[in-house]
């Protein structure tokens, strides 16, 4: 581990000390990084930066978390009270051929009601050269589009809260 890295820690753990300390020793909600929201066991980074798809899988997976995988209503409502407005990656990718979260985990399809209309389009005419639009991202209200996967949008990382 990196001195940074190490560093990044330490300060997470003290942030959390302090905050069960000004709590009274219990914490509703799971402890978070600086920068991070929480949301019942999981923290959610919501990016300031604009990455394409891989770059923020990479940066998510480097914080000791993932792309976010939004498996519960409660979790989307959350995610995309946060987002709303602007576009950003989450966790959901059909590279492989089917829609797939990033953690394996099967993605059922529900055009009607996740999906923009007539989304996913794998759209081919997007002049970025070979491939349709293979990685998923929120649109404006928190509905799905697939999108060309070099685009560079916002993301939401999501990891478990810091116990310590
Ligand atoms: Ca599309």
């Amino acid at each position: 581990m990196s001195t940074l890295d190490s560093l990044r820690r330490t300060i997470d753990g003290l942030k959390c000390s302090l905050e069960r300390f000004m709590n009274n020793g219990s914490v509703d909600v799971g402890c978070c990084p600086l920068g991070w929201d929480p949301f019942t066991s999981s923290c959610f980074l919501f990016s300031r930066q604009s990455l394409s798809w891989h770059e923020a899988r990479d940066f998510c997976n480097g914080q000791q978390g993932h792309l976010a995988v939004l498996l519960t209503d409660k979790d989307w409502d959350f995610v995309t009270r946060h987002t709303s407005g602007t576009f950003y990656w989450i966790g959901l990718t059909d590279e492989r051929g089917s829609w797939e979260w990033v953690n394996q985990t099967p993605y059922a399809m529900n055009r009607r009601s996740e999906w923009m209309p007539g989304q996913p389009d794998a759209w081919t005419r997007h002049g970025l050269g070979l491939g349709d639009e293979d990685c998923a991202h929120l649109h404006f209200d928190g509905r799905l589009n697939d999108l060309h996967c070099s685009t560079r949008l916002r993301f939401v990382c999501q990891r478990h809260s810091v116990r310590s």
